[in-house]
C-alpha cells in the first residue's frame, strides 16, 4: 500500500472523553436525532426551534410548501435575531461576559462585553432609525473585519433592515452593482482597513462606487474611522459612525419580525450573468446557525471559538456574527491576515486567548504549512495550542495531507477536525462530522448534519449507488435555505429545483461521492462554471465578461487548474482585437488585463496565467470547448480526436504558457 492510500483510509476515532462530553453523545446519539428527524421531520425541527430560540410570538406552523420551491419555516411566529444575540444573553445573567475579543493587525486587544455591545448595536440601531431606516430597508456595509462590522450587522438586525455586507476586498464596480441590485438605502463603510501592516484606503473606493450611477437610492453614507486618513465627506449624505452614535440611547426596543422576514442578502457568484443576492429568513437561519454551533462546534459556555473567516462571506455571517453571539459564546474578531508580522500569528493567537474552538479554511492551511515548512520558528508545535479541543475546516476540499498535517500539528494529534461543507446558500453546515460522535477519514466531510437529508444522484435524480459519483442534492427543504434570489425568483427556481429534478431537489451545484462501506460523503468539486480560488465562489462568466469589458479583448474563455496553495488557479485563454501578441509586448498586456480585473471585480479574481491566441477551440456550432482548455491550462497533452473542432490548429498555440 502507497502512503497515500494508507492516510487515506486511516480512521480517526473521536476520543471517549470528546465522546462522554459532547453534545451528540456517541454514533448512537447522532443516529437517534437522524431517526427523530426521520420519523417526524416538522417534529425535529420545531422541537429545536423551540428549545434554541426565545419567540416574540411563538410559531404554530413549521414548514409550508404551498407554494415550493419557495418554502417558508415557522412563518407566523415572530422574533428578533439581535434580541436573540444580545438581549438574551444579559437577561441571563451573561451581561459581563466577554461578547467579542477583538484583535487588531497591529495586536491591539479589545474586549467588549455582552452588555456593552447591546448597548453599542442599541445606539447605532436608533442612530439608523433616526436617519429613517426602517423594516425592510438594506442597507450594504462594506467594511473591514472589526467590532463595528459586527455591531452595524445587529444593529440592521435589530430595527429589521436587511443587510448585505460587500467583502472589502471587492472594487468600486461590484460595490456599485450590488447596491443598485440590492436597492439600499444606506452604505456603512469606513476610512480604510489595516492589513499586514498597511493602511488601506476603503472610503474613496466607495466614494467611486456612488459616482458610477446606479446607486441613487443611497440617501445616508456612514463612515466608521479606523485609519485617521485623510477622508472627504459629502455634506448632506456622509457622516462618522462615531457622530451618529453619539448622544444616542443605550437602549433600543427591537423590531419584532415575522419568520421569514430577511435578515441579509449576500450576493455569491453562479455560473452565468452577474452575482446573485441571496436572500436568508430570519427564524429558520438563526436556528440552524445555533444548531450548527451546538452540534458541529460543540460549544460550551467556556469555549473560547475563533473563527478566521471575513464578516464578507457566509461564513462570517453564520459563525461570527450570529451563531456565535446567539450561544452567548466568547468569540475572536481578528482583523489582520495570518502571515503578519509571521505566519505564527494564528498560533500565537490561539495559545495569548486560549482559543478551545478553531475553523479556517484549507488554503489558510496549505499557505501555513509552506511557511512553517521554510520557517521553523512559525510552526505551530513551537507555540502552546493546549487549549484546543476542536478544529473545522470549510470553504473547499481539504486535501487528506494538510488535514493530517492540522490534525497533528495544530491540533496535537487529540482535537477532532470538523470538514464542514455547506454553501451561502444553505446558510448553516449540510454535511459534517460531529467531534464527539463521527469517526473521522481525511477528505471526508463524513455524513449530513442531523436532519439533513443529502444524495447523490445522476442527471435525471436517481440516486446512484455508493461508490458511483454523481450530483450533491438536498432532499428536502430545510429551515436555514435560501429563500429566493433576490428580484429573480425564476433565477431561483432555475439554479436551485431545476426542471431535470421535476423541481423537487435542491441542487448544491457539486458533485459528491459517497464511500461504499461507510457511506461517507466526498465533495469532488462543482460542477457547474463556478471556481473556488482560497475559498472564495468565483463564476468563470464574470471574469469573462470584466475581460472582454477591455478595450483590447476580443473575446476570452477562463477556467480553473488545479494550484497546491489555492485549490484552484485561473487561467484565461484571450483574443485580443489586434494581432496575437508575443514577448514582452505579450507580458505588458498580461499584466495590464490582470491589473483591469483586479480593477473591475478585485484582486481574488486576477487570473494567474492568461494565454492568447488567435482564435479559441470551437464546435462546429460555435460552442467553446472549455473542457480542452481545462485541460491545456493543466498542461495536459490532449489525446482525444479533435477533428470536429472548426479550428484544431488553435490547441497548439493555446498550450503554450507565457506567464
Ligand atoms: C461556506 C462556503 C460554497 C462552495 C461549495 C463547495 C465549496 C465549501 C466545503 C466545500 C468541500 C467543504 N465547499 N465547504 N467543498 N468541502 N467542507 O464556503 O460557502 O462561499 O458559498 O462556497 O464551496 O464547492 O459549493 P460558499
Amino acid at each position: 500500500m502507497s502512503n497515500e492510500q494508507q492516510t487515506q483510509t486511516r480512521i480517526y476515532k473521536p476520543s471517549e472523553e470528546m465522546v462522554k462530553n459532547a453534545a451528540v453523545s456517541g454514533m448512537e446519539a447522532y443516529l437517534a436525532l437522524c431517526k427523530e428527524a426521520e420519523d417526524d421531520y416538522e417534529g425535529f425541527w420545531a422541537r429545536n426551534a423551540r428549545e434554541l430560540i426565545e419567540w416574540k410570538k411563538p410559531f404554530t406552523q413549521v414548514l409550508d410548501e404551498s407554494n415550493a420551491p419557495f418554502f417558508k419555516w415557522f412563518a407566523d411566529g415572530q422574533l428578533n435575531v439581535s434580541y436573540n444575540c444580545l438581549d438574551r444573553n444579559v437577561n441571563n445573567g451573561l451581561g459581563d461576559k466577554v461578547a467579542i475579543i477583538f484583535e487588531a493587525d497591529n495586536g491591539e486587544v479589545t474586549r467588549v462585553t455582552y452588555k456593552d455591545l447591546l448597548a453599542r448595536v442599541s445606539r447605532f440601531a436608533n442612530a439608523l432609525r433616526g436617519m429613517g431606516v426602517k423594516k425592510g430597508d438594506r442597507v450594504v456595509i462594506y467594511l473591514p473585519m472589526s467590532i463595528e462590522g459586527v455591531v452595524a450587522m445587529q444593529a440592521c438586525a435589530r430595527i429589521g433592515a436587511t443587510h448585505s455586507i460587500v467583502f472589502g476586498g471587492f472594487s468600486a464596480q461590484a460595490l456599485r452593482d450590488r447596491i443598485n441590485d440590492a436597492g439600499a438605502v444606506a452604505l456603512i463603510t469606513s476610512d480604510g482597513q489595516h492589513r499586514g501592516g498597511k493602511a488601506l484606503p476603503l472610503k474613496p473606493i466607495a466614494d467611486e462606487a456612488l459616482s458610477l450611477g446606479g446607486c441613487e437610492s443611497i440617501r445616508n453614507v456612514i463612515v466608521v474611522k479606523r485609519t485617521g486618513a485623510q477622508t472627504a465627506m459629502e455634506a448632506g449624505r456622509d457622516q462618522w459612525f462615531h457622530d451618529v452614535c453619539a448622544n444616542q440611547s443605550d437602549t433600543c426596543e427591537p423590531e419584532w419580525v415575522d419568520a421569514e422576514h430577511p435578515l441579509f442578502l449576500l450576493y455569491t457568484s453562479g455560473s452565468t450573468g452577474k452575482p446573485k443576492g441571496v436572500q436568508h429568513s430570519t427564524g429558520g437561519y438563526l436556528l440552524h446557525a445555533i444548531m450548527s454551533m451546538k452540534y458541529t462546534f460543540d460549544i460550551k459556555p467556556d469555549d473560547v471559538f475563533w473563527c478566521t473567516a471575513d464578516i464578507g462571506w457566509v461564513t462570517g455571517h453564520t459563525f461570527i456574527t450570529y451563531g456565535p453571539l446567539a450561544c452567548g459564546t466568547t468569540e475572536i474578531v481578528f482583523e489582520g491576515v495570518p502571515t503578519y508580522p509571521d505566519a505564527g500569528r494564528f498560533w500565537k493567537m490561539i495559545q495569548d486567548h486560549k482559543v478551545t474552538v478553531f475553523y479556517t479554511a484549507p488554503t489558510a492551511i496549505r499557505s501555513l504549512i509552506k511557511a512553517a515548512d521554510n520557517n521553523p520558528d512559525v510552526h505551530p508545535k513551537k507555540y502552546d495550542l493546549s487549549s484546543l479541543r476542536i478544529l473545522g475546516s470549510v470553504g473547499e476540499p481539504i486535501n487528506p495531507a494538510a488535514w493530517e498535517w492540522y490534525h497533528e500539528n495544530v491540533g496535537g494529534g487529540r482535537c477532532p477536525i470538523v470538514d464542514t461543507f455547506w454553501q451561502t446558500e444553505t446558510g448553516a453546515h449540510m454535511i459534517t462530522p460531529m467531534p464527539g460522535a463521527t469517526p473521522l477519514v481525511p477528505g471526508s466531510c463524513t455524513l449530513p448534519f442531523p436532519g439533513i437529508q443529502c444524495a447523490v444522484v445522476d442527471e435525471t435524480g436517481t440516486e446512484v449507488p455508493n461508490g458511483q459519483g454523481g450530483i450533491l442534492v438536498v432532499k428536502r427543504p430545510w429551515p436555514s435555505m435560501i429563500r429566493t434570489i433576490w428580484g429573480d425568483p425564476e433565477r431561483f427556481k432555475k439554479s436551485y429545483y431545476p426542471d431535470d429534478f421535476k423541481g423537487k431537489l435542491y441542487l448544491a451545484g457539486d458533485g459528491a461521492i459517497r464511500d461504499k462501506d461507510t457511506g461517507y460523503f466526498t465533495i469532488t468539486g462543482r460542477i457547474d462554471d463556478v471556481l473556488n480560488v482560497s475559498g472564495h465562489r468565483m463564476g468563470t462568466m464574470e471574469i469573462e465578461s470584466a475581460l472582454v469589458a477591455h478595450e483590447k479583448v476580443a473575446e476570452a474563455a477562463v477556467v480553473g487548474r488545479p494550484d497546491d496553495l489555492t485549490g484552484e488557479a485561473i487561467v484565461a485563454f484571450v483574443v485580443l482585437k489586434g494581432a496575437r501578441p508575443s514577448g514582452e509586448e505579450a507580458k505588458a498586456i498580461i499584466k495590464e488585463l490582470q491589473n483591469w480585473v483586479g480593477h473591475e471585480i478585485g484582486p481574488i479574481a486576477k487570473p494567474k496565467d492568461i494565454r492568447f491566441g488567435e482564435n479559441l477551440p470551437k464546435t462546429r456550432s460555435g460552442k467553446i470547448m472549455r473542457r480542452l482548455l481545462r485541460q491545456l491550462a493543466k498542461g495536459e497533452e490532449i489525446t482525444q480526436d479533435t477533428s470536429t473542432l472548426e479550428n484544431p490548429a488553435i490547441l497548439d498555440q493555446l498550450g503554450q504558457p507565457l506567464s
